[in-house]
């Protein structure tokens, strides 16, 4: 497959036109957002929606990821990332598929229904995620654009694919709080340094490889600024699969946790990895499920309560990992 967005292969840095349309859908009074909402969308490549969910929603998927994280032997080991240098937890991967209530959460309407107007097509569950960033110790993801990584080391052919933050903590601009580059959606930067063999290992906790070099990012910070994504919790933040963003540590006593869900269309499917050896492995980036997403049966407080039985069930009884 022809690569429009080589990374990873030259010895000098590259700025590529984005060859893909941001807004794949045509905004009518029936779309899940208003026109200035999608137009803000397309002009900076994000969008921050507050009060999505109601308290009591988000107080029972605070429960839910604070059970996960309070029993993390009951997950997928592989799945778990540590921060770099402590055990504590920076990252779970494939919450939807391991929690009732992130996989519901993942189906929601008001997420997915906005995913699928925005890329015009069905969407499935590229990657669903939910980071810690403790109080005092969670530490930084450095810049990068999303489409960068999973274009090079995913084999995800163009730009139709979201990511959207649901925020279980307030979002503060003193805790670490996503940092996005308006605009810089439409910029390719291509980066140099070719992909060390199974460098999700290392990247999930601090990437090295695939993110953009200084002269770069200053010049693109210059042009387009940096903007926090902040609010309460219960605000949801929308971002493009090549938005730059990055986030720093977190050294106030005030956690900051999100879940992330990456919407991909499914059209926008994986091919062979454009600059890595072999493909990441599932539970960073479906392969093997790419099934749209489906109107849920049942509510997010009914996931939820099932969730948390289902966590006070493994911690009382011991590992019972695999998907729910
Ligand atoms: O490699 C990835 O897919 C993950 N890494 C970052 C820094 N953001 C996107 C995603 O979670
Ligand atoms: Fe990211």
């Amino acid at each position: 497959m022809n690569d429009i967005y080589p990374s990873r292969r030259e010895t000098t840095p590259r700025i590529i036109p984005r060859d893909d349309p941001v807004v794949y859908g045509t905004w009518s009074p029936s779309s899940p957002l208003t026109k200035d909402q999608v137009d803000r969308f397309g002009r900076d490549g994000y969008l921050v929606l507050p009060d999505v969910f109601t308290e009591s929603e988000i107080h029972n998927l605070q429960s839910a990821a604070t059970a996960l994280l309070a029993n993390p032997a009951a997950l997928d080991r592989e799945t778990v990332i540590t921060e770099p240098g402590s055990g504590e937890v920076r990252s779970i991967f494939m919450v939807d598929r391991q929690d009732v209530a992130m996989g519901r959460l993942a189906a929601d309407e008001r997420l997915a229904g906005i995913a699928r107007f925005l890329l015009a097509d069905d969407v499935y569950i590229h990657q669903s995620r939910l980071n810690y960033k403790p109080g005092f110790v969670g530490k930084d993801f450095y810049w990068h654009s999303d489409f960068e990584t999973w274009h090079v080391e995913d084999g995800m052919p163009r730009m139709r694919a979201l990511s959207i933050s649901v925020l279980l903590e307030s979002n503060t601009m003193i805790n670490g709080p996503l940092m996005i580059m308006p605009g810089s959606h439409r910029k390719f930067l291509s980066c140099v340094g070719a992909t060390p063999r199974d460098h999700y290992r290392s990247s999930l906790k601090k990437q090295e490889y695939g993110i953009p070099d200084e002269r770069s990012l200053a010049a693109l910070a210059s042009e387009h600024g940096i903007a926090a994504a902040t609010g309460a919790a219960g605000t949801v933040v929308i971002f493009d699969c090549n938005a730059m963003h990055g986030s720093n540590s977190n050294i106030t006593p005030f956690p900051r946790a999100n879940a992330f869900i990456v919407y991909n269309a499914v059209s926008n499917r994986l091919a062979p990895p454009f600059g890595a050896e072999t493909p990441r492995p599932e539970f960073i980036a479906s392969r093997r499920r790419v099934v749209p997403v489906q109107t849920p049966a049942i509510t997010l407080q009914e996931a939820a309560r099932l969730s948390i039985t289902h966590a006070a069930g493994t911690s009382a009884g011991g590992k019972t990992a695999g998907t729910v």
